[in-house]
């Protein structure tokens, strides 16, 4: 069941402070809909703060206030709010490394669209929809919360970029009409795109040259798979989300079915090996999000991850069998 918007719009009007939060390695869709929440409830006078574990990522500081996102500083103590959102998030972990600065919350608001998301917390929402920003449109729409040009910006940005430019399966004609009325309320569509898609750092193409150049196809053409290692993210200065979307080229491949990207991540206290692996399908009748949770991950059927304990040379040859019977049997 999901709660009513009545119920989250008076959650926003009754508490004074509030913590926003997303899911680490944040994508549009995440701060858009952080920056969005907080936004509304700042108009509502309320107390804000915007936690991201990887705080503000330089390729979105042109979300209006973005300069609001930040991770919390590692010798701060808890924080107590009365109010915790979570937007786009599927498991309360992914959170991250924030919630260790997370104190006592009288409230959790979980407000998502995955379908795998575990319904944590107290006010839940999971809406079946292309993007957490559609969700929050209807509901900013729906009731008399504040809705704002800035809001409306970064939910065009949200829900643009988590349909890869409104193009994705699952795009509806509620997606236009949603974004038909963001423009209505001031979103700058040509300014807002040039800054999601046609604005990188030279080492971003430099990345793409190597991932390239390390495609293997496999299953007549059907697969592709590529990976970068710590030595390659080091040697290119990777950031944290320049990887995001690369997989992408993989998956445009027109014989493609499946294509799997792996990143080798920095061996942690654990001291074991682990690779980051994202998974793209084209077709509903391969599910990467079944994949993905052989290896304990999750997402949605098209798109989907898992980090997985192992060289990038073991995982990616587990994964890519798991992926081949995927195929075999559909
Ligand atoms: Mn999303």
């Amino acid at each position: 069941m999901n709660a009513p918007f009545d119920e989250i719009a008076s959650a926003f009007r009754k508490y004074e402070s509030f913590c926003v939060m997303s899911h680490h390695r944040p994508d549009g869709d995440a701060y858009g809909s952080q920056l969005a929440v907080a936004l509304c409830l700042r108009e509502l006078g309320k107390e804000v703060v915007v936690w991201n574990e990887d705080g503000l990522l330089p390729k979105f500081a042109f979300l209006p206030h973005s300069e609001l996102i930040h991770a919390p500083a590692e010798e701060s103590e808890r924080r107590s709010f009365d109010c915790l959102v979570a937007v786009d998030c599927s498991t309360f972990l992914r959170l991250g490394r924030p919630l260790r600065k997370l104190g006592e919350v009288k409230r959790t608001l979980n407000l998502d669209h995955h379908h795998t998301n575990e319904r944590y917390g107290n006010v839940v929402h999971i809406a079946d929809a292309p993007a957490t920003g559609e969700l929050l449109y209807e509901l900013f729409a729906a009731t008399d919360l504040p809705f704002t040009r800035a809001m409306a910006e970064c939910l065009f940005v949200a829900i643009s970029t988590d349909t890869g430019s409104f193009q994705y399966r699952g795009t509806s004609a509620r997606t236009y009409e949603i974004a038909a009325d963001l423009v209505r309320r001031g979103a700058d569509v040509a300014r807002l795109s040039q800054a999601c898609y046609d604005t990188q750092p030279l080492r971003r193409t430099q990345l793409l040259r190597e991932v390239l150049n390390d495609l293997q196809l496999s299953a007549g053409d059907r697969v592709a798979t590529s990976a970068v290692s710590l030595a390659q993210a080091a040697a290119l200065g990777l950031q944290p989300g320049d990887t995001e979307d690369i997989i992408n080229h993989l998956r445009a491949i027109d014989t493609v079915q499946v294509a799997a990207f792996f990143e080798e991540m920095r061996v942690v206290s654990s001291g074991q090996p682990a690779v980051r692996t994202s998974l793209r399908s084209k077709s509903e009748a391969y599910d990467v999000s079944a994949i993905c949770a052989q290896f304990g991950g999750g997402g949605h059927r098209l798109a989907a991850g898992a980090r997985i304990g192992g060289t990038l040379a073991e995982v990616r040859e587990r994964v890519t069998a798991a992926i081949h019977a995927a195929l075999g049997a559909a």
